[in-house]
This record gives structure tokens, C-alpha cells and sequence, in this order.
């Protein structure tokens, strides 16, 4: 178990009972946009902002801001976003097409520790 923020932990309550309902999640307005760009802050303890969410087939900018050096990935999406590394002294973009709604734990494997972390939960949304 990592130690995360209890708002982290409260987000990853919260994105768990989601998971029931992946239709329930953005308006029609937030799923008419072709592309969006999610800002992330992985770090071995969690990930900021909170839950990163998206709707079916938009094409996903992420633009990761790493604490510490590693490698970043999404279960369940590693055919779309292959495991790519970060820095914490670069910030990485990484473009795809969130072809498949669900929900995906993003896993953090830091430089010091290769055991991967589960930091969040990516999120996509049937439109
Ligand atoms: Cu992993």
C-alpha cells in the first residue's frame, strides 16, 4: 500500500464506484471536443490532479510532469500508449486515440524502485 493524500485516496473511492457506471461522466459538451489535453504529476505517492478522465474516441494529449524519473503506463492500453519513461527534468508528450471506454490503472514504476505503483485510474467515457 503507498501512502497517498486522502483526497487522492477519497478521488480513488470515488473513481472505483464510477467504475460501475463509465456512461455517467462528462457532458455531451466536454465529449464534443476531437482532442483534449490532461496535464499529469506522477510521483511514487499518487498522481495530481486526481482522476484523469476522457470520453470514447477523442484523441488524448497527456503531458506528464514527472516528480522523479521513470516509467509510466495504462493497463489496458498498452497496445494505444506503450510504457514510455519520464523525467523529472523533462515533461513528456505522449498523443493517442482513447479508442475503448473503461477504466485503466495508470502504474508508476519510479528509477529507485521498479515495482510499479498504481497512482491512478485513467478514465474513458462512452460519449
Ligand atoms: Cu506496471
Amino acid at each position: 500500500m503507498t501512502r497517498a493524500a486522502p483526497w487522492v485516496v477519497l478521488l480513488a473511492l470515488v473513481a472505483g464506484i464510477a467504475a460501475c457506471v463509465p456512461t455517467g461522466g462528462p457532458n455531451a459538451e466536454a465529449c464534443a471536443a476531437p482532442s483534449v489535453t490532461l496535464e499529469m504529476a506522477p510521483s511514487p505517492d499518487g498522481l495530481a490532479p486526481g482522476a484523469p478522465s476522457v470520453c470514447r474516441d477523442q484523441e488524448v494529449t497527456l503531458v506528464v510532469d514527472s516528480a522523479v524519473d521513470g516509467v509510466l503506463h495504462i493497463h489496458g492500453y498498452d497496445s494505444e500508449v506503450p510504457a514510455f519513461e519520464v523525467s523529472a527534468d523533462d515533461v513528456t508528450e505522449i498523443t493517442f486515440v482513447a479508442g475503448r471506454s473503461g477504466q485503466f490503472p495508470i502504474e508508476f514504476h519510479s528509477a529507485d524502485d521498479p515495482t510499479g505503483v498504481e497512482v491512478g485510474v485513467f478514465t474513458v467515457h462512452e460519449p
